[in-house]
This record gives C-alpha cells, sequence and structure tokens, in this order.
C-alpha cells in the first residue's frame, strides 16, 4: 500500500483529465460532463493540491459575460472551500473550427491576433486566481503537407505570438512564467517544436527567454521514440524545467494519455528518482485520460492511481538510493566519476596536451578490458521497483 497523498506532495490535475467524457475519433462520449466544482471537491478529497485549466474548460466557449462570470465565482468559490490553488492555466488553441490551421501560426493573420488575445484574456485569469505558470500547447500548430507552410515564416510568428505574449505579462505584473508544451503530432499531422530540445532551441531565440520554459509530458517524449528522463535531464540541466505533465504511454503510437507508470515503468521509477533528487520543485502534474471504458467510480480510482502509483515510486527509489549494495555498485560502474571534470583545476589545453599519461603513455587496450557493471546496477533498481529488495 502507498501512502496517502497529502497537500506537500503538489499533486495536481487538469480539469480536462477527470472531466474528459471519453470521445474518441471512433465513438462518442461514455460519460456524463463533470462540473468543475465537483472536480475541486473530488480531487481536495483524494488529496490532491491543485487544479489546472484551459479556459474553455472552465467556462464553455461562447458563454457570455453573465454566464463566465458565474461559473467561474462558483470556481472559486470551490476553491475557496478546499483549500485546492491553481498552479498553472492554459488555453484552448484546437477545438474550435477557427483554430484549424493552428492559433500563434494560422496562416490567417486574423486568426493569429485573435489567438493572442484569447491567450491575453485567460492568462488575467491565471494572475487572479494566483497560477505561477501558463502553458502552452501547440497542438493545431503544424500541418499535415508541406505544401502549407513556410517553416521559417512559421517560426517567426510562433516568436512573434511568444514575445507578445510574455510582454503582455510584464506589462500586466503577473508573476506567470510561460511553459512551452512539446508533441510530435496529434492531432496535426506534424507540429511544430515537437520535442524537448526543439524547443530548448527556439526559447534560446526568444526576447524574454528566462521567463519562458517547458512543460514536457512522459507521452509526447515516447511518442517521438525518445527517452523521457533524458529529455527531462536536459531540461533539468538548461534551467527549463517550469512544470511537468504525467503520464503512460506505450511507445510510438496514438497519444495513450494513460495512468502515470501504467506505460514504461522502469522509466517512471528513473523519472521519479530524478525529480525527486534532480532539483525540480514545481507541480507533480497528471495530464492524463480516465480509460473510455470507466464510469465515474473508475474516473476517481483512476485520479487516485496517478498519485498512488507516484508516492509508490518515490518509496522504492528511496529504498533504492539508501541500499549499501547500491551505492557500492554505483562506484564500481563509476557512476560518480562523472561528476569529476575531465580537466584538472587551473588545467590548461597546454597543459593536458603536455600530459604524456592522457595520452603517449595511456594503454587504451589496458583500459578497455574493464566492464562497467550497468548490467548488475539495473538489475538492482529493477529488484527494487519489484518490492524484491
Ligand atoms: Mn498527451
Amino acid at each position: 500500500m502507498a501512502d496517502l497523498p497529502t497537500r506537500e506532495d503538489k499533486f495536481s490535475f487538469g480539469l480536462w483529465t477527470v472531466g474528459w467524457q471519453a470521445v474518441d475519433p471512433f465513438g462518442t462520449a461514455t460519460r456524463a460532463p463533470l462540473d468543475p466544482v465537483e472536480a475541486v471537491t473530488k480531487l481536495a478529497e483524494l488529496g490532491a493540491y491543485g487544479i489546472t485549466f484551459h479556459d474553455d474548460d472552465l467556462v464553455p466557449f461562447g458563454s457570455d459575460d453573465t454566464a463566465r462570470d458565474r461559473q467561474i465565482s462558483r470556481f472559486k468559490q470551490a476553491l475557496a472551500d478546499t483549500g485546492l490553488v491553481v498552479p498553472m492555466a492554459t488555453t484552448n488553441l484546437f477545438t474550435h473550427p477557427v483554430f484549424r490551421d493552428g492559433g500563434l501560426t494560422s496562416n490567417d493573420r486574423a486568426v493569429r491576433r485573435y489567438a493572442i488575445r484569447k491567450v491575453m484574456r485567460n492568462m488575467d485569469l491565471a494572475a487572479e486566481l494566483g497560477a505561477q505558470t501558463y502553458v502552452l500547447w501547440g497542438g493545431r500548430e503544424g500541418s499535415e503537407t508541406d505544401a502549407a507552410k513556410d517553416v521559417a515564416a512559421a517560426l517567426d510568428r510562433y516568436r512573434e505570438g511568444i514575445d507578445t505574449l510574455a510582454q503582455y505579462v510584464i506589462d500586466q505584473g503577473y508573476g506567470l512564467r510561460l511553459a512551452l508544451e512539446p508533441k510530435p503530432n496529434e492531432p496535426r499531422g506534424d507540429i511544430f517544436l515537437p520535442t524537448i530540445g526543439h524547443a530548448i532551441a527556439f526559447i534560446s531565440t526568444l526576447e524574454h527567454h528566462e521567463m519562458v520554459g517547458l512543460n514536457p509530458e512522459v507521452g509526447h517524449e515516447q511518442m517521438a521514440g525518445l527517452n523521457f528522463v533524458h529529455g527531462i535531464g536536459q531540461a533539468l540541466w538548461q534551467g527549463k524545467l517550469f512544470h511537468i505533465d504525467l503520464n503512460g504511454q506505450h511507445g510510438p503510437r496514438y497519444d495513450q494519455d494513460l495512468i502515470f507508470g501504467h506505460g514504461d515503468l522502469i522509466s517512471a521509477f528513473f523519472l521519479v528518482d530524478l525529480l525527486e533528487n534532480g532539483g525540480y520543485e514545481g507541480p507533480r502534474h497528471f495530464d492524463y485520460k480516465p480509460l473510455r471504458t470507466e464510469d465515474s467510480e473508475g474516473v476517481w480510482a483512476s485520479a487516485a492511481a496517478n498519485m498512488s502509483t507516484y508516492l509508490l515510486l518515490r518509496d522504492r527509489v528511496r529504498a533504492y538510493r539508501a541500499d549499501p549494495e547500491v551505492q557500492e555498485a554505483l562506484v564500481q560502474s563509476r557512476v560518480p566519476e562523472l561528476a569529476v571534470p575531465t580537466l584538472s583545476p587551473g588545467e590548461s589545453v597546454a597543459d593536458l596536451r603536455a600530459d604524456r599519461s592522457a595520452f603517449e603513455d595511456f594503454d587504451p587496450d589496458k583500459a578497455a578490458e574493464r566492464g562497467y557493471g550497468f548490467a548488475r546496477l539495473s538489475q538492482l533498481a529493477v529488484e527494487h521497483v519489484l518490492g524484491a529488495r
């Protein structure tokens, strides 16, 4: 049994996750709409600390001002009643047909201007609710055919859009940081900024690059066949892990949004190890879809399962790190040695060239004899994951 989640664990959920009615490309909804107030109440009961939303999750697209105000005040009351917070918010620039060719990179200039204004409007609400992070997932920013897009122009417009929004946040004095969410495809055939690496490179070109980072999602990188732990490792190393979407995925296929750990469990173990020990202090945010087979009881069971799996893995990570045999195996594998700089303190290029032991007297055949012991180390991790130690 896992420990029960507490507010200190900083678990948060998107309103669109537990509220997903399970409409897929082949079938209609299997569940009734979920009132955001009920989502807040249930998630608080289950031990979550935060809830996040797209503008249109909270207030249906096209609602008039009276309906919008009423819905926002009900939501605020539920937050006040439960103590749940809103650490992050985001904008839906993908559902309405006006965004069929994207928002910030639509070929239609008027759509781009409308998209920026739609984001600004929800940034006002995000700031009012005390959010620290504003996520931008460009699900429709892309194409199905290379005839459709001038990629350089699209990136110019993407940069212009993010620069404009960052300037708005500065001008308004909002404490928001922006977090881009990479995804390789779906719903577009190919999406711009498809991976963590593409997004980090793009951010370096922004006017306010210091306030723009990433919201990587487990499944999105795995859809591209990439190692999520390595991606998060680099995002942390570059100071760009502003937020994270935890879920599960079985390799390159459609976006499954499974419960966290219900895809690649070993990768999830090393991810929790990295998040807990690598300096990430933000929310542990779940962006998953309750299986279409489930009724409302199954929805809440799956929400609890995300948190429970994270806590079980955190427990296993602690046991792994505390195990003297693991510590000895890490040294045998020379894992700590990688943290030692390759050149000595104060050593110059000339010094390195003059060091005969580094090259002329170095015996590569001898150095090649010794194995690294990674098989044993990896098995120790598997045994800890399985609770065999
Ligand atoms: Mn996803």
